[in-house]
């Protein structure tokens, strides 16, 4: 919970004999974590998991090395609810104020909060946190002083160092923000923020569609950035906004950096890298236009699996590849149009962002929550597919076992600790997973079956095209044999799923936030 000034300056401390020896083992029992996490990739965007159409070689190479995971669930089926779960390990269902936030929110994980970054700097590891953020910075909504010090941010929730967009790219303010200030301000063009309404004299993409690159499909229509029309108001601070073909570079330069500052460090690191790839607007740097053959969605996955090259080598020529555990896996699952006229749905050809499963981002169809998980563990883990039922909630508990850090009662309330089966496919995963769509209804599996009791709510995403699951009628697929939900059991099966329901209700219990 503290920042830590040192971050650029390697620390070098000269050891002798036996503290050199304690400082190794040391190391040992306590391995780097890079945990890359992309923002909207399905589970069948990746080619290790089956695709063809788009290949992603080097996140291919990180499998091969690894274990492939077919059944790991994130905690919600869009980016905050399902980056509150994963830090805290609490369902974001059991907290108010967790849906989707605006670019302007609060910290919506508040100081006090014991995280799975406080775990690690509890454990001795320096933490950090680059890219995209989505949880909120400052104390009150609106009212953030973007061209001084904000405050509180991610340094106060666990992260020593953060190189953060507070939101989206899709929704303003558009600049980086460095430990709590934003980068390249210049003190005469000071930048303002809203989301309530227009600053005065500034184009919008919905009056001025003219001064467009990229036009909205839906939403989408507010403030203009880089010739794209954002969510959100913003004026001014012009040298410091974002140049979006330049955001993977950025990201990805800043963890190189950071892994840098640790190839001759003692101190174990835990590096939360969460990509903007593949998030709308999809805007990927000029050497992957056109690669892909399937428009920006394609091409911006390409950026994404160069920057798992890029921090890969980085960690191979640094001497870290041996003691350093790497996740890859996902916030949510895909979504073709997702706001912007960026012909994804006309040039998605063969290739299936959601393999074989129903649904995708925003529903509690398989789809919305399956995400592609990896876990790499240079001689340490037997490469290997792992079929388990596995919940990114449970990074939480298993780092702490490993660890050896005993968390603070009541902390991390849903996650469970299956280290044995992060680190080996024989492990044994978890019981039951609960799903959260974006109206925030629920649903449970236990890997065989899914249950989805009724809920309010319209069945399907018109505007992104996306089955939500929500029904006035219950739902209960067996997934062992029918993997896309395509027949309802539960007038067959009613037993089945009554089971599912009290244990659904046994897990809410009476902490149901929403
Ligand atoms: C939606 C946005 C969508 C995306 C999403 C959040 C509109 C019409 N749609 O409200 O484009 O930004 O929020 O995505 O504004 S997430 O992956 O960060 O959860
Ligand atoms: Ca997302």
């Amino acid at each position: 919970m503290k920042t830590s000034s040192l971050l650029w300056i390697p620390v070098l401390t000269s050891l002798t004999g036996s503290a050199c020896v304690e400082a190794k083992k040391e190391k040992v029992q306590k391995p780097n974590v890079l945990l890359i996490y992309a923002d909207d990739i399905g589970y069948g965007d990746l080619s290790c998991n089956g695709g063809q159409a788009i290949k992603t070689p080097n996140v291919e190479k990180l499998a091969s090395e690894g274990i492939r995971f077919t059944n790991v669930h994130c905690g919600a089926a869009t980016s905050t609810p399902s980056r509150y779960a994963m830090l805290t390990g609490e369902y974001a269902w059991r907290k108010k104020g967790t849906g989707i936030a605006a670019g302007d929110a609060a910290m919506i994980i508040t100081p006090e909060r014991y995280t799975i970054a406080d775990m690690f700097k509890e454990a001795g590891y320096e933490t950090g946190v680059i890219g995209k953020w989505h949880l909120g910075l400052g104390s009150k909504t609106g009212k953030q002083d973007w061209n001084g010090f904000i405050t509180p941010n991610p340094s106060d929730i666990g992260f020593d160092y953060s190189y953060i967009m507070a939101a989206t790219a899709d929704r303003v303010p558009c600049m980086w923000v460095e430990n709590g200030r934003a980068i390249g301000l210049s003190p005469d063009d000071p930048v303002s923020v809203s989301y309530k309404k227009n600053f005065p004299g500034e184009p919008t993409g919905k009056d001025n569609p003219e001064l467009l690159r990229v036009h909205p499909s839906h939403g989408h229509n507010m403030s203009i950035v880089n010739g794209i029309s954002r969510i959100g108001y913003m004026k001014g601070g012009k040298s410091a906004l974002w140049r979006d073909q330049d955001i993977q570079d950025s990201i990805i330069a800043h963890a190189v950096r950071f892994l840098e500052t640790k190839a001759e460090s003692e101190q174990p690191f835990f590096l939360y890298l969460a990509t903007n790839d593949i998030h709308v607007p999809r805007d990927p740097h000029e050497r992957f236009v056109g690669k892909s053959g399937h428009g920006p969605r394609g091409d911006a996955l390409l950026s994404f699996d160069w920057g798992v090259g890029e921090v890969m080598s980085a960690l191979q020529r640094l001497g870290l590849d041996e003691n350093t555990i790497v996740i890859l896996s996902s916030d949510n699952g895909p979504v073709v149009d997702d706001g912007y006229k960026d012909n994804a749905v006309e040039l998605l050809g063969e290739h299936k962002p959601a393999g074989v499963y129903r649904g995708g981002k925003y529903s509690n169809y398989e789809a919305g929550t399956r995400v592609p998980c990896l876990v790499r563990w240079k001689s340490h883990i037997v490469p290997g597919v792992s079929d388990n039922l596995m919940s990114q909630l449970d990074w939480f508990s298993s780092f702490a076992d490993m660890l050896k850090v005993t968390v603070p009662v009541n902390v991390a309330p849903d996650s469970e600790n299956h280290l044995d089966a992060w680190l080996d496919v024989a492990g044994k995963g978890r019981s039951f997973v609960v799903t959260q769509n974006v109206q925030n209804n629920l649903g449970i599996t236990d890997g065989e079956w899914k249950y989805i009791p009724a809920g309010d709510g319209p069945a399907i995403n018109k505007q992104t095209n996306t089955e939500l699951a929500n029904s006035q009628e219950n739902q209960l697929y067996r997934l062992t044999d029918d993997v896309s939900e395509q027949t309802n059991l539960y007038e067959e099966k009613k037993e089945i799923a009554e089971k599912l329901e009290q244990e659904l209700v046994r897990i809410v219990g009476d902490k149901y936030g929403l």
